[in-house]
């Protein structure tokens, strides 16, 4: 890799990470799942949720920043038959795909005065899954995030995938997401019942939620301290909304038990309905842009 001023390769734990330093803001990337754990602007706070649980291990997810799930969401057998018929000759079917837990390659870095960029691709070690995925990341004042999916194969693939974001809050009982008033949304908790949302989303006990149909904007607001997270997305129409609250939080990996009260997950998806379809040399972008309003 070319010395770069703004971009530095390291480790965390024994991960291969790159370290992203410009004036603007910094941000901490895994190799493995071109997984975002960290961004933080010059003029402001972390912008993703820190978890001091994590556990940093090669071949193994991590729970923190922006998990990527790929090329499906959620558990396999929840998903699309078109999905799920599109990997069965695979053998392994962990949550959340496999692409969190894999090594993605630098293909390609620049830096400017405005912002660093950095292009990771996976190819997935089982080559029959027919897809590659190739990840641009951005570091400016805002986080951008450009996830390409190709269909390599000669046949037609259904799959689906979320930037699985972690976010920090005050108190998660002060805090509101703005942006699906009126959305339709399956309630995982619920038998996967539609329903449709009023108003703004509060948070009183554990959720876990597919929002369909959703547009490309949405904010979190922290009442408690005032700060506003700004989403903005493009070429999703789905987006999952989850905090595993008291009882879950007992049960899940590298997350302490209180956590659920300091963070929150809106995921930039493409779940359920709005699962990708690709023809052969077909290609979807997914994009996510995360920031704070301008003062
Ligand atoms: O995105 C919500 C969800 O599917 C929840 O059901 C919960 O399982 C969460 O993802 C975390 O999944 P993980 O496999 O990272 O523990």
């Amino acid at each position: 890799m070319d010395v770069l001023r703004t971009l530095k390769p390291t480790l965390v734990g024994n991960i291969p990470a790159l370290l992203i330093d410009n004036t603007h803001a910094s941000a901490l990337i895994l190799l493995q799942g071109a997984q975002v754990i960290s961004f933080c602007p010059r003029q402001g706070q972390e912008l993703l949720w820190q978890n001091p649980q994590a556990c940093f291990q090669l071949g193994s997810s991590v729970r923190a920043g922006i998990p990527l799930c790929w090329p499906w969401f959620g558990q396999y057998d929840k998903n699309p038959e078109q999905v799920q018929a599109s990997f069965a000759h695979l053998n392994h079917y962990p949550a959340h795909g496999i692409a969190r837990d894999s090594l993605f390659q630098v293909i390609g870095w620049q830096e400017s005065a405005d912002e660093t960029q950095v292009q990771l691709r996976l190819h997935p070690r089982q080559a029959n899954i027919g897809l590659t995925a190739e990840m641009s990341i951005s570091v400016s004042t805002r986080l951008q995030l450009t996830l390409t999916t190709t269909n390599t194969s000669s046949r037609e693939i259904f799959c689906s995938q979320a930037l699985h974001s972690y976010f920090p809050t005050s108190n998660i009982r002060q805090t509101i997401v703005q942006g699906f008033d009126n959305s339709t949304y399956i309630d995982a908790l619920d038998n996967w019942t539609a329903k449709i949302q009023r108003g703004d989303i509060t948070f009183s006990g554990e959720t876990d939620r597919v929002y369909t149909g959703t547009r490309n904007q949405s904010n979190i607001i922290d009442t408690e301290s005032g700060r506003t997270i700004q989403l903005q997305t493009n070429g999703s129409h789905s987006s999952v909304i989850w905090n595993p609250w008291i009882e879950k939080s007992q049960r899940l990996s590298q997350f302490d038990e209180t956590a659920y009260q300091t963070m929150l997950c809106v995921e930039t998806a493409n779940a359920a309905d709005d699962h990708i379809y690709l023809k052969p040399d077909d290609a979807h972008t997914l994009q996510l842009t995360i920031g704070e309003p301008a003062p």
